[in-house]
């Protein structure tokens, strides 16, 4: 539609064009070039695509994989003989059908982990083989069950196989993202004659020469490995160029937007033991990532650390009741860009269609607005959604990943 004013609201705008330009080329003259190299950010099937199967299978990655997932997540713990398996917990009976196998009935035990006495079954009471009799459950209500007793638990050397040969067949490269779960309770573990049944580092170390044989040591590996403790992580960082992500994890988020922290989500369990008073709020201070920029390429931070909400009682959504998705949303907390200012990149947790989120009733527009503050990834139960919210947000970029990630030895001479 013209209207008079159509000329000089043009010529307005290119004024508008050639000041701002000259503004940016004056203020930040490196800043276009570093712009134009940002990668797509990435959508990382959270436990496979739990959403929709039963988590960590080999079918529930398949799916998630088919969906669009970049990257898809096994978390691991070691079964008795020391194999890496996918599960979420060391406790297997949430997960699996284990209760229902009576030859393993004696086998329930009790535990501490973390800090916490735990009452299950525990992965490193099992050898593989006897692992690979069981089969995996829905683990969350409301979702879907029909495939509860199909699927069995996979090995890491399995995830890997899978993700290879979907890069293959698909064309595109499928990542993984493993989780190091419990680094400090597994390092403890004791057998039978009371004498460490892996010992310190066992894990990290089996983890590296697996993922250096798949991949090579690169920081170029589509490969990320996460842990909520930090001394593995700065162990690894000292091993390997694969890039490392330090997860920071909360109790819950208070009703003014700070976040709640109560153990054993307020602090990184080796700082627990090591008595370092430091909480995983701290990690991500000015102080914090800077301390974690010195062995990590990322930061994992749950989402309410990113986006600031607060219950102040009034039903956005009208329907009738309130609900964490009811919060006001007041926007960044500036942790996402003083992260990138430290050159961590950001990956966030978990998106879910079926909880949705604080301050946002709809679960795709809440990860598109993630994705708009510019997190460098995040981790959802329901991949589809999730690449649907990437495609949305302005900063999806149609073009092939690039590596710029560098290799850690040539930043840490000491
Ligand atoms: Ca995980
Ligand atoms: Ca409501």
């Amino acid at each position: 539609m013209l209207k008079p004013c159509y000329k000089p609201s043009v010529l307005a705008a290119t004024i508008v064009a050639i000041l701002g330009f000259q503004n940016a080329a004056n203020a930040q003259p490196h800043h276009e070039g570093h712009e134009s190299m940002r990668n797509n950010p990435i959508v990382i099937g959270h436990r496979g695509a739990s959403g929709y199967r039963p988590e960590h299978t080999l079918e529930g990655y398949t799916l998630a994989i088919e969906m669009g997932a970049d990257f898809i997540e096994p978390d691991l713990v070691l079964t008795k003989d020391g194999h890496m398996i996918a599960r979420h917990e060391p406790m297997i009976g949430g997960t699996t059908d284990v209760a229902s196998h009576p030859e393993f009935a004696d086998r329930k035990t009790t535990r501490m982990l973390d800090g916490v006495q735990v009452t299950d079954w525990f992965a490193s009471d099992f050898t593989l083989a006897e692992i690979k009799t069981l089969h995996a459950i829905q683990a969350r209500a409301g979702r879907d069950k029909q495939y509860d007793g199909l699927f069995q638990i996979p090995t890491l050397n399995e995830v890997i196989a899978l993700a290879k040969s979907k890069s293959k067949e698909t064309g595109r490269q499928i990542g993984i993202y493993p989780e190091i779960k419990h680094s400090t309770y597994h390092a403890n573990l004791k057998g039978a004659n009371d004498q460490a049944l892996f010992g310190l580092n066992y894990f990290e170390n089996k983890l590296l020469k697996k993922l250096h044989k798949e991949y090579g040591n690169s920081a170029c590996a589509p490969v990320f490995i996460q842990s909520f403790e930090v001394s593995n992580l700065q162990y690894l960082s000292h091993k390997t160029d694969i890039p490392l992500v330090q997860l920071v994890d909360a109790d819950d988020v208070n009703a003014d937007g700070s976040m709640s922290l109560v153990a054993p989500y307020k602090q990184p369990y080796d700082f627990v033991v090591k008595g370092d008073q430091r909480t995983f709020a701290d990690l991500l201070s000015d102080e914090g990532l800077d301390f974690v920029k010195s062995y990590a390429d990322a930061v994992g931070p749950w989402k309410p650390y990113l986006v600031k909400t607060v219950d102040d009682g009034i039903d956005r959504n009208g329907d009738g009741k309130i609900t964490i998705n009811d919060r006001r949303v007041d926007g960044s907390t500036g942790v996402v860009e003083m992260a990138h200012d430290k050159g961590l990149k950001v990956h966030t947790w978990t998106f879910r269609n079926d909880a949705s989120g604080y301050g946002f009733a709809d679960p795709q527009a809440e990860m598109t607005y993630y994705f708009d503050l510019g997190v460098d990834g995040l981790f959802t139960d329901f991949a589809d959604t999730g690449v649907a919210a990437r495609d949305a947000s302005v900063n999806a970029v149609n073009e092939p990943q690039q590596c710029d990630r560098h290799d850690r030895k040539n930043h840490h001479h000491h």
